[in-house]
């Protein structure tokens, strides 16, 4: 089989190709980036003998056409990913959330490819932190920001290419990812690397909203099952029941860093700040019977550190630049 996969030099992206090189060894595959600052070359670095990269724009109809039309499989990754990002400058958002998705769609129509689309829980919006309801499949959408609101409007595009043109498409929606080769614009990435640079890591705000914290190895082999079993035009809820506050996640750090409890800032908050996402995973386990690895977040957490720790050469050269931004929004 043939596979491109699209925005495979980013943080889920990547280590999905390591899995599916690791995992999948009669799978060919290309993947196609544009190598925006997300994107690092060098995350494809250990399988760069079992992968073609390709470098453009999946906004680029004349780049993507021909592409897709050499492959069985699309698995659709590439976006503008980071909410802070989208308050600053929402445009390359809907170029590549919204448009990009909309050329692979095309792309995959015309030469009957299979399509997987990533997505995120936070087309939902949000939930009250008492809030005894999960997010399901069928939770109506209510996006809060730029990121999310385009990230929605890729997933209804999907959604009408295979009912209007049978697309043979399935949608995941996940929930957090953490582990190793996230941008350290990111909130876990930035305190850790925050920590070892003996910096105190920053809270948004009061620290008390919720996110569902996934390995993001459990993320990428939910997706392999939706692509092996999951049914055409479905939307399969990806999460493994991590809910933390941001506070508990910082207190696990600097607990982990041998550091106080209290050993941290609280800054200014985000816009808009959704409070709490929380997944309600049962039709993937149950029609898919899909289990996470990554059950106990202290040591997932451990060990994503240990991978910073190591792979300083990888995060360093990003790390003042993303630094020197949130210092100009007083985060
Ligand atoms: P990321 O920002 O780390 O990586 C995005 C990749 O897409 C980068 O390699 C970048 O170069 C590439 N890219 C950006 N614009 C492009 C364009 N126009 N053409 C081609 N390539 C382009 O993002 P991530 O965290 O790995 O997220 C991957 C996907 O998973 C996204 O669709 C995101 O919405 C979704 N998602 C992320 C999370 C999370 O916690 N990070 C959770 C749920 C869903
Ligand atoms: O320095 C920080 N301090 C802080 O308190 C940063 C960078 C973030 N935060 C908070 C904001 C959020 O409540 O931590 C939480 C997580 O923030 P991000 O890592 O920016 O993630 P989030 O906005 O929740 O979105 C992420 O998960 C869903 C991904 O970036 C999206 O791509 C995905 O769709």
């Amino acid at each position: 089989m043939k596979m491109l996969v699209t925005g495979g030099a980013g943080f889920i992206g990547s280590n999905f190709v390591h899995q599916s090189v690791r995992e999948r060894p009669d799978v060919e595959i290309t993947v196609l980036d544009a190598l925006t600052y997300a994107g690092d070359r060098s995350s494809l670095d250990p399988v760069a003998d079992r992968v073609r990269l390709v470098q453009g724009d999946i906004a680029d109809a004349d780049v993507v056409d021909p592409l897709v039309a050499e492959h069985d499989l699309v698995v659709h990754f590439a976006a503008e990913s980071h909410n802070d990002n989208s308050l600053n400058d929402p445009s390359p958002f809907v170029r590549t959330n919204v448009v990009g998705t909309f050329t692979l769609l095309e792309a995959v129509r015309r030469h009957g490819v299979r399509f997987h689309h990533i997505s995120t829980d936070e087309v939902y919006g949000d939930l009250e932190l008492d809030d005894p309801a999960k997010f399901t499949p069928t939770t109506p959408y209510n996006p809060s920001s730029p990121y999310s609101s385009t990230k929605a409007a890729s997933d209804l595009l999907v959604r009408a290419w295979v009912r209007s043109f049978g697309v043979e498409a399935t949608l995941s929606n996940c929930s957090n990812n953490y582990g190793p080769y996230q941008h350290v614009e990111k909130f876990i990435p930035r305190q850790v690397t925050n920590l070892i640079d003996g910096v105190r890591p920053r809270l948004y705000g009061a620290g008390l909203n919720v996110r569902d914290w996934i390995h993001v190895e459990d993320h990428n082999s939910a997706v392999w099952r939706i692509i092996d079993a999951g049914r055409i035009g479905e939307t399969y809820l990806i999460g493994a029941d991590g809910e933390t506050s941001n506070l508990d996640v910082v207190r696990t750090l600097l607990e982990i860093f041998g550091r106080p409890s209290d050993d941290f800032d609280h800054v200014a908050d985000r816009p808009g700040h959704d409070l709490r996402y929380a997944i309600d995973a049962s039709r993937l386990r149950e029609e898919l019977g899909w289990e996470p690895r990554y059950t106990d977040f202290r040591d997932g957490l451990a060990a994503t550190v240990d991978w910073y720790q190591e792979n300083e050469s990888w995060w360093r050269p990003a790390k003042a630049g993303v630094e020197a931004t949130y210092a100009a929004s007083g985060q």
